[in-house]
């Protein structure tokens, strides 16, 4: 269906103009398109690679590290132009009040289909064999105590600006869990990572795309069903007293966002931007070229654009000849 929509805007725009020989089309301005970085690897080369895409069509880029949050405050003023990870567990209630006070435009959704929630490797599930039900964990809470969390399990969060809200689920949920916050995305590797030599049962967040999904397997836990709404009116998921009492959307989006002017400041640009659609596997391999592979990221994209020349040349020639 995707696809189908994207072929039909090509032809159109193809359409158009072979119909309009004479339509002057306006150049992109040579200001830098200003690029925000946050701190997860796939979301830091895809910027790149992006980035690197602007520079092959003559375009200006900079790349500015902001708050995974409030980035969105600044689409909307035009700090920065555009962002290109827009995933709905962690940033829908920010992108929509963004796009709700104006300034902001949707440049549509990637082809992912994204998962952000508390997760475990496998082995974990052989100590509590009735995962991935969030009950089952809870009841199974005494196998993650540790020293710090005294006689609750231990669950470590991502970082705080991911805005997880993981200790209020524990606490809507009445679970017997202290939720800890990881200081960066490498302290929830290094967790999985220290717990898989003796198969120490570990819950942490964690997300799809991702490299770790090639690297250990696991599952996600079960919560109640995200419903609309369940972060903002309480009579939404089971405890009727509480906010975040429901699970992430397991079938989240992924989606693009631009400053309104960039649509005609560089239209070039955002016509490339509303075409890129990358896929679950693409942008798992970007994050593993940083965090298996260790390139720097601007390594990592030139390397993912030279095998991928056939993915992103078209998005960039419907818009460009
Ligand atoms: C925002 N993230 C993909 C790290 O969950």
């Amino acid at each position: 269906m995707k696809s189908i929509n994207k072929l039909t805007k090509i032809l159109t725009m193809a359409g158009a103009l072979a119909f309009a020989p004479g339509l002057a089309v306006a150049e992109d301005s040579s200001d830098p398109i200003i690029i925000p970085i946050h701190n997860w690897s796939s979301q830091i080369v895809m910027s790149n690679v992006v980035g690197q895409m602007y520079e092959s069509m003559g375009l200006n880029v900079e790349y500015v590290t902001t708050d995974s949050q409030a980035v969105y405050e600044s689409v909307r003023l035009g700090d920065v132009t555009l962002e290109l990870e827009v995933w709905e567990g962690a940033f829908g209630a920010s992108y929509r009040a963004a796009l709700a006070k104006g300034g902001m435009v949707d440049a549509g959704e990637h082809n992912a289909i994204t998962r952000e929630d508390w997760w475990y490797p496998l082995w974990t599930k052989e100590a509590c064999p009735g995962l991935p039900s969030w009950e089952a964990l809870n009841e199974c809470a005494d196998l993650f105590r540790t020293a710090e969390t005294g006689d609750k399990g231990r669950y470590l969060d991502g970082p705080v600006d991911w805005l997880k809200h993981g200790q209020e689920r524990a606490e809507a949920l009445d679970m017997n869990f202290t939720v800890i916050n990881a200081g960066s995305a490498a302290a929830l590797w290094a967790e999985i990572g220290a717990a898989e030599a003796n198969k120490r049962p570990v819950v942490v967040f964690n997300w799809t795309p991702n490299f770790a999904e090639a690297v250990w397997e696991g599952e996600f836990v079960e919560f109640p069903t995200w419903e609309d709404g369940c972060d903002k009116d309480p009579a939404k998921g089971p405890n009727p007293n509480a906010l975040y009492d429901c699970g992430n959307p397991a079938t989240g989006y992924l989606r693009k966002v631009a400053h309104h002017e960039m649509t005609t400041k560089w239209p070039s640009a955002y016509c490339v931007l509303s075409n890129i659609s990358f896929t679950n596997p693409q942008i798992a391999e970007m994050a593993k070229m940083v965090d298996v592979d260790e390139l720097e990221p601007e390594e990592a994209a030139s390397k993912w654009l030279k095998g991928n020349k056939g993915v992103t040349q078209p998005w960039i020639d419907a818009c460009t000849t």
